[in-house]
């Protein structure tokens, strides 16, 4: 059995199926800085705001389909003979409708809601509205299942047992600008893993090798 290899993706990966990146020249949205929309103060200020912010992204991510990138990752996680982690940044679910069986969300999903009063999850419907009732407590308290600036991202724990099992870490269409996942690069090379970047230009951070171009072609090279 190889050992693991530990894929983190960012935007980048589904830029080309149409969804935005962050960083993108524009990076606005309603004239709102995204750092500014996705906060739990934003959502405190502006519940619907968010919320508005949110649908939008869904009904995006809904009508997206997977690139071959996304279809190239799933492949190789079905048929590489030792685990692929895919740790993704992304909240959209084209890896998974690229066929690929486990997905790590560390800053959640569009497809799923939570309870800002007692946490319970449940499938989100395309529009949300902050006064939806909780299906478990019934309190008007719906929001997003998604991980904002300031809050603690998912999967911790795994994400770290992850890295510590791979013997290659590869990092595909991320600026890495945000941490925690900005910082698995370097974790990544203090446990003497060899580090690859695939990105439209390289992103400036240190990597063992670096393939510049977009993510539906460089993937799938690399890939096979
Ligand atoms: C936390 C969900 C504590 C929301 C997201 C000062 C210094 C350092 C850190 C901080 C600081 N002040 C605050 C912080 C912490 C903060 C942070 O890092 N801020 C940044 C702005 C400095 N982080 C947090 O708050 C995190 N929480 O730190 O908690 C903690 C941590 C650990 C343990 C205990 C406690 C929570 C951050 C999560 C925020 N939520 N997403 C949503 O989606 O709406 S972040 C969001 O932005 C994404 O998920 C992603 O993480 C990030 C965007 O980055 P990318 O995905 O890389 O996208 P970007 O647009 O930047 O780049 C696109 C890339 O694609 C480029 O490289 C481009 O070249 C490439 N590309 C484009 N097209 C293609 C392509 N590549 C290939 N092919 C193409 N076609």
């Amino acid at each position: 059995m190889s050992g693991g290899i530990f894929i983190l993706s960012g935007a980048g990966l589904s830029a080309e199926s149409g969804l935005k990146t962050f960083r993108a020249e524009d990076g606005l949205w309603e004239d709102h800085r995204v750092e500014d929309v996705a906060t739990p103060e934003a959502f405190a200020r502006d519940p619907e705001l968010v919320q508005r912010f949110y649908n939008m992204r869904r009904t995006q991510a809904a009508k997206a389909e997977p690139n071959a990138a996304h279809q190239a990752l799933a492949r190789l996680q079905a048929e590489y003979d030792g685990t692929v982690y895919l740790v993704t940044q992304n909240v959209d679910d084209l890896l998974e409708r690229a066929g690929a069986q486990k997905v790590i969300h560390m800053h959640g999903a569009l497809k799923d809601a939570m309870c800002a009063a007692c946490g319970h999850r449940w499938p989100a419907p395309m529009e949300m509205h902050v006064t939806d009732p909780c299906p478990a407590c019934g309190t008007a308290a719906t929001r997003p299942d998604i991980v904002w600036f300031g809050e603690i991202p998912y999967h911790m724990d795994a994400i770290q047992t992850a890295l510590e099992d791979s013997d290659l870490f590869v990092a595909i269409g991320t600026s890495g600008v945000v941490y925690p996942a900005a910082g698995f690069g370097q974790m990544a090379q203090q446990l003497g893993i060899r580090t690859v970047e695939l990105n439209l230009e390289a992103s400036g951070a240190r990597f063992d090798e670096v393939h510049e171009g977009p993510a539906s072609r460089i993937v799938p090279a690399w890939v096979t």
